[in-house]
């Protein structure tokens, strides 16, 4: 899809479109919208879509390896969330014009993006229960900023999508309580997922806003409510005090609130890393990609037989 430069759209149609956005109202799939809106949309929302399910694989891998009965469930009833949420995410994407075959086509031959933090390894235990409590908070901070957004069916997805992190929060959280209560060698564990998941957690919210691409854009037409640098501070604000009282530390010395501004201090993350691990080149993205091509040439006799219920493949065998 080639996406047309605003001065190319018709001036009436784009005031009354930004008119309709600054009076809070929502677009619809059939509304008229400009060229870039579309594009703009497709590209966050397919990656968002890509992450839920590229996500669902470093904590999926400790499903089999999860301590007792109860986290086994709960680990299990997360990850199938996070894999329905793609599945809302890539509806939402659809109405824009995007077909969602060709969305998991180019999540495979690496022309999508997805996030950077699920390209790192999940070596122990500890590292996913950061990951459920510490990542889905990072996303509820962006998600439930952009759910008060402009387009109407990417709102409507992250309102239920925010309903269920909620509790993968609550699950993650007390994931983390209980190895940082716990041994010594739970607690050290706890602590080196936390030295491990620091700087991709901090890239998670996007590049700072001095560098962030298409923020502006997407800040005027209230597809992103929050900038990449507020949601940051945000998730700071509200998980370091929580991080500090369970005894835990992260690996910044510098990190600290300015008790005048209120902002947070930390140091600059390492963008060149960022920018190396979501162009392909982090510690997984092969085995990511590798594991979802498969799913999908695995998955591929589920889809036909969907598609056409009267081929041999559904037939009853007797
Ligand atoms: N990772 O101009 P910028 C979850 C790219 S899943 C990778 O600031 P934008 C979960 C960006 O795409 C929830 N790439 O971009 C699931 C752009 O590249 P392109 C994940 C990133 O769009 C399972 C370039 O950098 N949440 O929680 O204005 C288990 C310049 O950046 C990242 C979402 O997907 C990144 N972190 O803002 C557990 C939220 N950041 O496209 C948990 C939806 C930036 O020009 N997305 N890039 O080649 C967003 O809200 C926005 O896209 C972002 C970036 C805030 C991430």
């Amino acid at each position: 899809m080639k996406a047309t430069a605003l001065t190319d759209e018709d001036p009436v149609k784009l005031a009354e479109f930004e008119a309709r956005i600054d009076r809070g109202e929502k677009i619809e799939p059939s509304d008229w919208m400009p060229q870039l809106y579309r594009k703009q949309l497709i590209r966050m929302i397919e990656q968002h879509a890509h992450s839920e399910i590229i996500g669902a694989l470093p904590e999926g891998t400790w499903i089999t390896r999860a301590p007792g009965f109860k986290r086994k469930l709960a680990l299990m009833a997360k990850v199938q969330d996070e894999v329905g949420h793609a599945q809302l995410l890539y509806s939402a994407a659809e109405t824009l014009g995007k077909s969602r075959e060709d969305m998991i086509a180019d999540l495979i031959n690496g022309k999508s993006k997805y996030s950077n933090i699920f390209n790192y390894p999940a070596f122990t235990w500890a590292d996913s229960c950061f990951i459920s409590w510490l990542v889905d908070a990072g996303a509820i901070v962006n998600q439930i900023a952009n759910s008060k957004g402009s387009y109407g069916p990417y709102c409507r997805a992250l309102e239920r999508i925010c309903a269920e992190e909620s509790f993968h929060l609550k699950y993650g959280h007390h994931c983390v309580i209980h190895l940082a209560t716990g041994t010594k060698v739970q607690r050290e564990m706890m602590q080196a997922a936390f030295n491990r998941w620091w700087a991709p957690m901090m890239h998670f919210f996007g590049p700072s806003d001095k560098i962030s691409v298409h923020s502006e854009i997407l800040m005027r037409w209230k597809v992103k409510m929050s900038s990449n640098d507020e949601c940051r501070q945000q998730f700071l604000d509200m998980y370091v005090p929580k991080i500090w009282e369970l005894g835990l530390t992260v690996p910044d010395d510098k990190l600290r609130k300015d008790p005048e501004t209120g902002q947070w201090e930390f140091t600059e993350p390492d963008w060149e890393e960022f920018k190396r691990v979501i162009n392909g080149d982090g510690p997984c993205n092969k085995e990511r990609l590798a594991v979802r091509r498969v799913a999908e040439e695995r998955g591929a006799w589920v889809r036909q037989a969907l598609l056409a219920p009267k081929t041999k493949y559904v037939a009853p065998l007797a």
